[in-house]
């Protein structure tokens, strides 16, 4: 039945071309009539080359017995969501044992699971219940730095044994008048302030790139990779399919401990005690962050080895495009299966076509020949997606991301056009709003993007019993939600479904992107051709980045033949003429404002 729509743009399609028409019911099988001996040579993608991964926000997903935070049964209990949308595979944001500074991005044994989500047989139960359903499990795993509250950590406030220097620790540079210590630099943290914090006991400061809640384990000591590395092997062992390794540049500093100058680049107006106010020459992306993350590597591929299920490493790393390619590592030494792109973040409601092209075409101007790509449009980090590109625009955004030629990652809610919830001073929870105060949270919180998910239009959305839910929920989760946009005519997650059904095309694993720009700034077009050499379903994007209406003129586009079929369109279309199915002349294709469109053909 899930392959209705497509069968019948098929056989509209076919109807369309000079092939006959065999019978067929789905996209897979539309390839497999069209493979040739050449096609069965090449070989599959690999599963986490082939899969969109869904990001699951633990706390916001599903709660299971009414506290207001999700939890590991509420996410048994949607396994089957995985399965509809098509995901093959779960990346998990941290669920280890907590005190929840930063919302488990503290971790206080990182080989448990924190009793807000769950026990480690609920863990077993989640991830046996994910391998019934073929779907890949992916952990979030933070290695810079644990919570104030792990054992190690008061160990080594105690200078006890070998947790002596677990941590780093430095003296201060001297005394003021009063005879408080002073900083021993002006390294500033990434949710603002100094990155020291005095410790009384110990007479020192500890450094702590993030929250002075998450004091940065010193990987000076090898020690402290053992250590690392042993937790990374407990959750293979327990049977995960790979690790998201968490902000990865800020694992190692300078040994020097030199102030950091000013950043040049940075915003003008930002203040003293902001992160983006400086150039972190010393403590970011340091050339021995790759020689750890290579022996992770390495510990992954004994597993791989050992049964040929890849184990796979992606990594975050919020760094310029061309550092990034960094982390692929090289043949000899490889490293992640892919650093995470986070250009598309880019993408603002002002973003002309161009702008998106290029934010498109960057990753593959520096990516070493033989790498996969990878690509999202958020996180729980950022605005939502229709934020970034606006609302209306959604669909658009979701297109560019799913159809992408490399491994694409939603965040939980995309799927459904999900959108920012303001949030109070008073319900603000997030420590990078809270820190600078009630005059510019609004800047930093990460709150907005993190609200509890929508799956119907009761009590809660569904998501939870509770009277109060440890975020509030967005007022649209009304219309907003799974049972609705299911039940709808057209829908965002409808469109969402018939995207990554394509995945399964030829075209996916084999062919090119091209990307190109019409109409001056307003139209964006994204080709995904199948090579000469095998006759398949070719398909292209078209978005109207803009606010106006226009005609889209493809004839001088170098492959798109004169006519295509609408294979999805975006809700909300204006024009009659682009239902799904229909045949269009590609000498004006109508695009209303910010509207988008996939359109297929057979390659030739
Ligand atoms: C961490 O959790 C594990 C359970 O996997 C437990 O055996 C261990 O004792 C805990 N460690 C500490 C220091 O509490
Ligand atoms: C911290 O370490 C000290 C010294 O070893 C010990 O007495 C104390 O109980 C520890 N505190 C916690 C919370 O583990
Ligand atoms: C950090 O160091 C730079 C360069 O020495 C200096 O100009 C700046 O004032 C320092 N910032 C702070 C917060 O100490
Ligand atoms: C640390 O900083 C010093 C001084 O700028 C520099 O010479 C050295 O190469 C740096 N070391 C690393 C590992 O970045
Ligand atoms: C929720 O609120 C209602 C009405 O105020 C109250 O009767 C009920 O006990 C509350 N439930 C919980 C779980 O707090
Ligand atoms: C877009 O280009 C087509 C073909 O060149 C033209 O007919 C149409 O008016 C243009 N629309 C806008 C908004 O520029
Ligand atoms: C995108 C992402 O995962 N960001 C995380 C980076 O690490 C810090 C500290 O662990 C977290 O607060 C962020 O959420
Ligand atoms: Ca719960
Ligand atoms: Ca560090």
């Amino acid at each position: 039945m899930k392959f209705i729509g497509v069968l019948a743009i098929c056989a509209a399609f076919l109807a369309s071309c000079t092939f006959s028409a065999p019978s067929f019911s789905s996209i897979k099988q539309l390839n497999t009539l069209y493979s040739t001996e050449k096609q069965a040579e090449l070989e599959p993608l690999d599963w986490w080359q082939r899969t969109v991964v869904y990001q699951v926000y633990p706390r916001s997903f599903q709660d299971s017995d009414g506290d207001g935070t999700g939890d590991i049964q509420g996410i048994i209990s949607r396994v089957n969501y995985f399965v509809e949308l098509g995901v093959e595979a779960i990346w998990i944001s941290p669920i280890y044992e907590s005190p929840m500074v930063d919302f488990g991005y503290d971790i206080s044994n990182f080989t448990n699971i924190d009793p807000l989500f769950g026990t480690l047989d609920d863990f077993k139960e989640l991830s046996g219940v994910l391998r019934e359903n073929n779907i890949k499990l992916i952990m979030d795993f933070v290695p810079n730095h644990s919570s104030d509250l792990h054992p190690w950590f008061n160990a080594s406030v105690h200078r006890e044994g070998k947790y002596a220097d677990y941590y780093v620790w430095k003296d201060p540079k001297g005394f003021d008048e009063q005879g408080k210590p002073i900083v021993p630099n002006n390294w500033t943290s990434v949710f603002a302030g100094s990155m020291w914090e005095w410790n009384e006991q110990r007479q020192q400061f500890y450094l702590h790139q993030f929250v002075k809640e998450q004091p940065d384990l010193n990987y000076e000591n090898r020690q402290v990779w053992n250590e690392i590395l042993a937790a990374t092997k407990f959750w293979l062992d327990m049977g995960v399919d790979g690790f998201r390794v968490d902000a990865v540049p800020h694992i190692f500093e300078n040994q020097t401990f030199l102030d950091e100058p000013f950043n040049p680049w940075g915003n003008p107006d930002a203040k003293e005690d902001e992160y983006g106010s400086y150039d972190h020459i010393y403590t970011n992306n340091l050339p021995q962050v790759l020689d750890f993350l290579a022996e992770m590597r390495m510990l992954l591929d004994v597993y791989t080895a050992s049964d040929g299920v890849v184990r796979c490493m992606m990594v975050e790393a919020a760094v310029d495009t061309v550092p990034l390619m960094g982390y692929y590592g090289t043949e000899q030494r490889p490293i992640a299966h892919f650093p995470f792109n986070f250009n598309l973040l880019g993408m603002t409601p002002e973003s002309v076509a161009d702008d998106l092209k290029w934010l498109v075409d960057r990753w593959f101007e520096y990516m070493p020949e033989g790498n996969w790509a990878s690509v999202l449009i958020g996180n729980h980090d950022n605005r939502r997606a229709s934020t970034k590109w606006s609302v209306g625009a959604i669909d658009a955004a979701n297109m560019v991301n799913i159809l992408f030629k490399g491994t694409s990652v939603t965040y939980q809610g995309e799927e459904l056009g999900m959108e920012d919830r303001w949030i109070s001073w008073e319900d603000t929870v997030d420590p990078a709003g809270c820190n600078v105060g009630p005059d510019r949270y609004e800047q930093f919180s990460r709150d907005p993007a993190r609200t509890p998910f929508h799956w119907d239009d009761s009590r809660n959305a569904g998501f939870s019993t509770a009277n109060k839910t440890w975020l509030p929920l967005h007022e649209n989760y009304l219309v907003k939600n799974v049972m609705a946009e299911n039940a709808a005519e057209e829908s965002h997650l409808k469109v969402y479904k018939s995207l990554i059904e394509l995945r399964a095309t030829n075209v996916w694993k084999y062919g090119s992107q091209t990307t190109f720009v019409l109409n001056g700034t307003s139209v964006f077009g994204m080709i995904r051709a199948a090579p000469q050499s095998v006759d398949v379903v070719s398909f292209y994007v078209l978005v109207n980045v803009g606010e106006a209406s226009t005609v889209a003129d493809l004839s001088g586009i170098e492959g798109i033949p004169e006519a295509s079929i609408v294979y999805t369109r975006s809700v909300g279309f204006e024009n009659g003429d682009t239902m799904i199915g229909s045949e269009v002349r590609t000498n004006a294709v109508p695009l209303g404002p910010r509207n988008s469109l996939v359109l297929m053909y057979l390659s030739s």
